[in-house]
């Protein structure tokens, strides 16, 4: 026997139905959104947490994120890239000062007595004077200083570049390794680099500000000035410099702020 199929024919929908539908559709997508937001917000607080130690814990994943960024910063921003500079009259008279960490909290610190201590490959030291380092050929630079509490201040420094310090006293060997770690004498603050900025032609080991000997709260006798990078990697009164082939420990990257801090 044959059925007779009847074609169904569907009624055009009514302006109602239209309107439910959307509706219907545009709750769905959201709330399949939404789901997926929870769900990625579950996976990055159920992910393994990183060991802390060098950099301040965080999910692995987000550090892998931060880690891809950073990647991208570092091709982007080559050594070759200099930092805008200002004329000396643009030049903050009067520089803040920001925090005193290995200076304040160092009652032992005999100024007249300060020797940079250089770390050599063969475990043994090197001590280098503050006239050893003013005796090496000047450099001047004016340039906004941004601390990553959100100032900025145009200051004006004067020092050895650090690649002409390494030069001299024929440090490049040692300096092959990847990272320079600086530290304050008494070892309360301190910072690692990673090679490209150290070498960068605008990085200064600095011992004046506005043409006058830098004064103990920004860092006398000599301080790191590395313009390429925030406030917080320019380490003030520095006392042992070190070279190695992994991260050297980094006083803020330790509380969680990013270790390569580069503008
Ligand atoms: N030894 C030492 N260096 C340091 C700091 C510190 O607390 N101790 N603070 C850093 C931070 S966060 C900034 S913004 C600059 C501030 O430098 P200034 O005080 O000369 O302005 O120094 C950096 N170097
Ligand atoms: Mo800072």
């Amino acid at each position: 026997m044959k059925v007779n199929r009847k074609k169904k024919v569907k009624a055009p929908l009514t302006v109602e139905q239209k309107i439910r539908r959307r509706t219907f559709i545009s709750f769905g997508a959201f709330a399949a959104l939404g789901a997926g937001a929870v769900t990625s917000w579950n996976w990055l607080l159920d992910a393994p947490e990183e060991t802390p130690g060098i950099t301040g814990g965080t999910r692995v994943p987000l550090r892998r994120a931060l880690n891809k960024t950073e990647l991208f910063f570092r091709n982007f921003f080559s050594n070759k890239h200099l930092v805008k500079t200002y004329p000396i009259t643009d030049a903050a008279k009067t520089p803040r000062v920001n925090s005193l960490i290995g200076i304040e909290d160092d009652e032992d610190f005999d100024i007249s007595n300060w020797k940079l201590k250089v770390k050599l490959n063969n475990q043994k030291n090197q001590y280098i004077s503050i006239e050893e380092i003013k005796a090496l050929p000047k450099t001047e630079i004016v340039y906004d200083f941004k601390c990553v509490e959100g100032w900025d201040e145009i200051q004006h420094w004067a020092g050895v570049k650090l690649s002409d310090f390494l030069a001299h006293f024929k440090l490049e060997e040692t300096a092959q390794k990847h990272y320079m770690g600086l530290e304050t004498p008494n070892g309360a603050y301190y910072v690692g680099l990673e090679r490209e900025s150290i070498l960068h032609p605008q990085t200064l080991l600095a011992y004046e500000m506005n043409g006058k000997p830098i004064s103990i709260d920004h860092g006398a006798p000599l301080r790191l000035i590395v313009p390429v990078k925030y406030g917080i990697k320019n380490l003030k009164r520095i006392g042992t410099m070190s070279f190695s082939n992994s991260r050297p420990k980094d006083y803020w990257a330790e509380q969680g702020y990013d270790y390569y801090s580069g503008l």
